[in-house]
């Protein structure tokens, strides 16, 4: 590949003009099908700037973690932390008839949370397929007396009431046996020692192929569990390759917990805004690619019926002000049952958020991280030349600012009230009488 080529291809800014350059510098050396293909190149990379470019303005997902781990109940880990072998898991399966999964409630209800896409688990850790998948039986159409493919009707669904859809795919899989060596998990499975891990790998691209060609736009792919052997190889490059070659606008991140790899559009951080690490694994590296954070409601990702410790409403929203003030999407987990159904203590959360975004979605869908960067009291979002103050947590009056270039004075978002912003030699004085604070979020506008 040539420098120039590479450059259409990582260049990320200025894509078309540099692009323009270099196809006619190439113009003049290259055969017609290497031209092709070099246009090819330049479109694939424009389409997936434009994806990215409206995954940072989308701002709110839903993530949607649910397998047979839905009929234990005791979250998607189940297999592994109760040493459950192969062939006692894959009991489980008979037990698995979500006739009560819809998938029209359950994209109207991201919808009316204000969430503008849904990444779901296509094949979690315990390789269980949660759609129609040749490579495999382990999958709910041949495993499971529900014998449908819930991807393919969720997909249907997003497509009609625009949401994007993002597959989870776990790397990781303890169930089928060419994953192997093993890592370091799987390892009460029972599994026969030896398998071809080309092979899985091959097995994974295939199945890879098929959640890419069977159901229409999928927004990108959510990887997962490459942490279970991060000296192995992976064959990266390759797949990420079938991906963008399959849909170049799809959106590739990993929750490898690293920074980010060639190929990757986006990058992810789990339970932890950028920056931050109170869950232990999230290093500190923050990339120029487009951010998410995934979140769970309580402390579960597959459904677990003990697990009643569910965030406050506020809690969340501040989550979600803060993520925006971050440059960072948040991705709030939901887990559904068994039966496919949602509980009310999720699906009640939801749309209160729904309700706070409709009066202040304004402030937070396609803005950017605002001039005051993260702090103690709030986050700042900007669109244009406006910025937002989000004051989520500030006891006093008086809120001191860094200078803000430009600024003329101040009001509440709500009703317009005018607040009074004093210049004080290279800050500000924000005056926040008691009766203008809401104890969620107060959003002033800082006028410009
Ligand atoms: C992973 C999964 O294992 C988990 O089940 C869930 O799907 C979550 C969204 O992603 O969680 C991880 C992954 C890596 C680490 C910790 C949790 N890690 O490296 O410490």
């Amino acid at each position: 590949m040539t420098n120039c080529v590479k450059r259409v291809l990582w260049v990320s800014l200025l894509l078309t003009a540099s692009a323009a350059v270099c196809m006619a510098q190439a113009g003049a050396s290259l055969p017609d099908d290497r031209l092709a293909a070099n246009q090819q190149a330049a479109n694939l990379q424009a389409d997936n700037l434009q994806a990215r470019d409206w995954f940072r303005n989308a701002k709110f997902g839903l993530f949607i973690h649910w397998g047979v781990y839905s009929v234990p109940a005791a979250g998607e880990w189940v297999m592994e932390v109760r040493h459950i072998p192969v062939s006692e898991y894959e009991k489980f399966a008979p037990q698995f008839n979500p006739q009560a999964f819809s998938a029209k409630e359950i994209v109207s209800l991201a919808k009316s949370a204000g969430m503008r896409y849904i990444t779901i688990t296509s094949k979690h850790h315990d390789g269980f397929a949660m759609f129609a998948t040749k490579q495999t039986k382990w999958n709910i159409v041949d495993a499971t007396p529900y014998a449908r493919d819930p991807l393919k009707e969720l997909a249907d669904e997003c497509h009609r009431q625009g949401i994007k859809l993002f597959f989870y795919y776990s790397q990781l899989d303890w169930h089928n046996p060419d994953y192997w060596p093993l890592g370091q998990t799987g390892h009460a499975a029972g599994r026969p020692e030896g398998g071809d891990f080309n092979r899985y790998l091959d097995f994974m691209d295939a199945q890879l192929t098929e959640l890419l060609t069977g159901y229409g736009e999928i927004a990108g792919i959510w990887f997962d569990g490459m942490w279970d052997k991060p000296g192995a190889e992976w064959r990266l490059q390759r797949t990420y390759a079938l991906i963008h070659k399959l849909q170049p606008a799809a959106l590739v991140g990993s929750n490898h917990h690293q920074k980010p790899i060639d190929g990757e559009d986006f990058q992810m951080f789990e339970q932890d805004l950028p920056g931050e690490n109170t869950a232990g694994f999230n290093q500190t590296y923050i990339s120029d690619l487009p951010l998410e954070m995934s979140m769970t409601l309580n402390g579960a990702w597959g459904y677990n019926k003990g697990d009643k410790d569910f965030k406050s409403v506020p809690k969340l929203i501040k989550s979600l002000v803060r993520a925006a003030g971050a440059n960072t999407n948040l991705l709030l987990n939901i887990g559904p049952t068994e039966s496919g159904a949602v509980i009310p203590e999720f699906s009640q959360r939801l749309q209160e958020m729904g309700a706070w975004l409709q009066r202040n979605g304004e402030t937070i869908y396609g803005t950017r991280a605002g001039p005051i960067p993260l702090r103690p009291w709030g986050v700042t979002t900007q669109k244009g030349s406006v910025v937002y103050l989000h004051i989520l947590d500030w006891p006093d009056e008086y809120l001191a600012l860094p200078f803000v270039q430009g600024v003329k004075g101040a009001h509440l978002y709500h009703g317009n009230v005018p607040l009074k912003l004093a210049a004080l030699d290279g800050g500000l004085v924000l005056k926040l009488p008691k009766e203008s604070r809401d104890p969620v979020d107060t959003i002033v506008v800082l006028e410009r």
